[in-house]
């Protein structure tokens, strides 16, 4: 019989922050196998189940499904001490990790070095600088680039470990002049970690593809989001990784053919935190109501996120680029407070009506943003767990939504807690 087993994909389709985490913790109920394949600890995943609230950073959201396995793939930088950081406050909240969480071996380490020169460089870019967590994400993939990168399998032969890790320091000193770092210390402080992390360690392309084999059902969870990608994103207002789709198979080591179902997660509205363009940003009270309404407050850093409302021209081309096969709609019940509810459907540009997203930010900046206006409903939609239940305007919001993309909405969500979703079958 052929082996059909493919693994579901859980994506951002904005900026970020579109409630990702929610909807992996949901369909992780279902899988086997929980798995990242990109960024790092720059993500801020937000889960709130039965009344407790987990922030993820860079450990697969599945975790919180005690029967869950949870893989950090090859694609994803590693900064060890925040990750037995992470691991201790999800343990502290009564997770239980123990024999279901496994790292790749092919993972390259973030440093705090990568963190103090992730700094440096935002404050070198001056009025211009991207916005970073500064969690060291970008020097970290700018060392795996250039071939200067230390992965995890290094740790456990130490004296190769050694000579890439001071070869590493020596040269962002030659880049960046002096700065406070104690190399010693810090090899000290690796071997102690190399020891810990061992027991997580695994060849993770061979597991993966045993288990897909296997059938077990395999669960991808997506980091910041398409408009942040590297290469199909406002570059150079990006993270340094591959978020889009490809990411899950080169972040991963599986093949395209394994990938299944690529649910894209919109946000109702559009958000955005750090720096470069934005068409539909509200600057105004409105956005303010949305930051407000929606809590709008990066999980990793608490920077406030800039708000603005649905652009279609940006899912329109996130579709393109990721191919949805079912959207997650979030936080519709944040625009219940509003009377009138507007959709960015075009831009013009140099006269032009343009409908895909432009690649120069030159370009962008000078676009005119086209919206329609459509009513609001004026009630509380949080309650509501079927979509007949909405308010026939909120019906028609997703309706537009939905026909202008040519995507089904499969999943509504109406609160932050797990069971505020609508599931549309
Ligand atoms: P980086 O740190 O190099 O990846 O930053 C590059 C750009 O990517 C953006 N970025 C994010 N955008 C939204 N959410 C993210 N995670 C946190 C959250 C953010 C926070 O969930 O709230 O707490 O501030 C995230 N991570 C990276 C970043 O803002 C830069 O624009
Ligand atoms: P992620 O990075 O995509 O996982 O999203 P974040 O966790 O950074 O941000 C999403 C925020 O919205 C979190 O605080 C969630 O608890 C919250 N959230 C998710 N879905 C909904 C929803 O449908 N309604 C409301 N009101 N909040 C939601
Ligand atoms: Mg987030």
């Amino acid at each position: 019989m052929a082996d059909t087993n493919k693994a579901t994909v859980v994506l951002g389709s904005q900026w970020g922050d579109e409630g990702k985490g929610k909807l992996a913790d949901l369909l992780a109920a279902d899988a086997d196998i929980c798995a990242r394949c990109q960024g790092g600890n720059n993500a801020g995943h937000t889960i709130i189940a039965d009344g407790v609230k987990y922030a993820f950073h860079m450990l697969p959201s599945g975790l919180v499904n005690p029967s869950c396995v949870s893989v950090v793939g090859s694609g994803v930088v590693l900064h060890l001490p925040g990750f037995f950081g992470e691991l201790e406050e999800l343990e502290e909240k009564g997770l239980n990790c123990d024999g279901r969480l496994f790292v790749s071996d092919r993972c390259h380490l973030v440093f705090d070095l990568h963190q103090i020169v992730d700094g440096l460089k935002e404050v070198e870019l001056g009025r211009g600088s991207i916005g970073t967590t500064r969690k060291g994400i970008g020097p970290t993939y700018s060392t795996k680039a250039s071939r200067s990168g230390i992965r995890v399998h290094h740790l456990y032969h130490f004296d190769e470990f050694e000579k890439r890790f001071r070869s590493l320091v020596a040269s962002r000193h030659r880049r960046y002049g002096d700065f406070e770092y104690d190399v010693e210390k810090e090899l000290q402080r690796y071997r102690e970690l190399a020891e810990r992390l061992r027991p997580y360690v695994i060849d993770s392309v061979e597991y993966l593809y045993n288990e897909l084999k296997a059938q077990k059902k395999v669960l991808i969870e997506g980091a910041n989001a398409l408009m942040l990608d590297i290469d199909f994103g406002t570059y150079p207002y990006v993270t340094s990784s591959s978020t889009a789709i490809g990411g899950a198979s080169t972040g991963l080591g599986i093949p395209p053919s394994r990938i299944g179902n690529v649910i894209g997660v919109a946000k109702a509205y559009t958000t955005r935190v750090g720096g470069g363009p934005f068409p539909s940003e509200l600057t105004d009270d409105v956005g303010q109501k949305l930051r407000d309404v929606g809590a709008e407050y990066g999980v990793t850093t608490g920077r406030p996120r800039r708000c603005g409302w649905l652009d279609l021209v940006v899912l329109r081309y996130s579709n393109m680029v990721n191919g949805y096969t079912s959207l997650n709609l979030t936080k519709l019940d944040v625009l219940d407070v509003f009377d009138e509810i507007k959709v960015a459907v075009s831009y013009t540009i140099n006269g032009k009506n343009v409908t895909s997203f432009p690649a120069d930010l030159d370009d962008l900046e000078t676009a005119t943003v086209n919206y329609v206006t459509l009513p609001g409903w004026n009630k509380d939609i949080s309650k509501c767990r079927k979509f007949e239940e909405l308010p026939k305007n909120c019906q028609d919001y997703v309706r537009f939504i939905e026909k202008d993309l040519g995507v089904p909405v499969e999943w509504i969500g109406v609160g932050a807690s797990r069971d505020a979703m609508i599931k549309i079958d």
